[in-house]
């Protein structure tokens, strides 16, 4: 359950080593670790602070899509892709504003900065919504999950559908040992992709009637990150085993390098005082046909109740 987050934080602060980063942020940082949650005993959306279901959901709508383009999350009044876009169009050739090199960092220690960032990122926004030109060529994150879990491409130049195909084979064959998804693609990663994927392939078991998931993650955010991670994966076991008819089983989340952001300190700490609330129950409309076309209105919530939230700026 949530003691299980809990504990990996203070592992973290008791253990981690201080570790530099490619965002140059530093990190405390641990090498393996595994969380398990019981999917039939609640929903694992965080309760010592408040975590946003809308945005979790709307980010698995648009991998299942296969979408790539931050125009759909946009839409969803959901910003947190914004960065990586954003990013690719202050470096491209096009862009002739003020500058914004290393807009993370600045926009944190520099309040002048911060307001000129904040401007260009509101127009960026308004420019991937309303321009179609603009937004194919800005919006697009490459070949991010949403690409290589419906439409990896093969070195035959045909498209494999991997989520229809693990669904079709839960389905006929469960007993199956080669449920599994791949997002890791080694010839996208170099260059292919704005941010090679964190979550990097997933693994369904049946047993027993359950559908269980077991998630590799090579690098976890633990205080950002992490609790969208749990509450996504859940979701998808929740969908396919709808998908399939089945029960939910377990979600299992194995990481790899499991870190905390030297800014997220103080804000780990002011969770950790936190006492855990009961999960709350996600509820999907039984009239659903096909989980490929579903719509935010076909999934909620029930008895979420939940500490604050509690801010803290991500590394880009
Ligand atoms: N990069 C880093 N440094 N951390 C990550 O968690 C991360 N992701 C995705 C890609 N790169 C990453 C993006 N996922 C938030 C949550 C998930 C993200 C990015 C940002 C975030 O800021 N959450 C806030 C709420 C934001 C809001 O309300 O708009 C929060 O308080 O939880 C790992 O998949």
């Amino acid at each position: 359950g949530e003691k299980g987050y809990l504990h990996l934080c203070e592992h973290i602060l008791a253990n981690g080593t201080k570790k530099a980063d490619r965002t140059n942020t530093g990190t405390y940082s641990v090498f393996g670790h595994q969380l398990r949650f019981n999917l039939q005993e609640g929903f694992p959306l965080l309760t010592t602070k408040r975590v946003p279901f809308r945005l979790i959901a709307s980010e698995l709508i648009w991998f299942l899509k296969g979408d790539t383009n931050i125009r759909f999350l946009l839409q969803h009044n959901n910003n947190i892709w914004n960065e990586w876009a954003f990013k690719n169009w202050v470096e491209s050739d096009e862009y002739n504003g003020p500058d914004m090199s290393d807009f993370g960092n600045r926009a944190q220690t520099d309040p002048d900065f911060k307001e000129r960032y904040d401007q260009e990122m509101d127009s960026f926004k308004h420019r991937i919504l309303t321009e179609d030109d603009f937004a194919e060529k800005y919006g697009d994150l490459g070949n991010v999950y949403g690409k290589q879990w419906r439409h990896w491409k093969t070195s035959q130049g045909e498209t494999i559908d991997q989520i229809s195909q693990v669904i079709d084979a839960i389905k006929k064959n469960p007993d199956s040992r080669r449920h599994m998804v791949t997002a890791w693609n080694p010839e996208d990663v170099p260059s292919n992709m704005a941010l090679p994927p964190c979550h990097t392939m997933f693994q369904f078991y049946v047993a027993e009637g359950k559908l269980s998931c077991q998630l590799y993650q090579r690098s976890g955010d633990v205080f950002l990150g992490v609790p969208f991670n749990i509450a996504s994966y859940a979701l998808l076991t929740h969908l396919i085993a709808f998908e399939c008819g089945l029960e939910v089983g377990e979600f299992i989340h194995t990481l790899g390098d499991a870190h905390i952001y030297s800014n997220h300190l103080s804000q780990v700490k002011t969770q950790l005082e936190r006492e855990p609330y009961a999960f709350p129950k996600l509820r999907i409309n039984e009239n659903l046909t096909s989980i490929f076309a579903i719509k935010m209105d076909d999934l909620s919530m029930e008895n979420y109740q939940s500490h604050p939230p509690i801010k803290a700026p991500v590394a880009v």
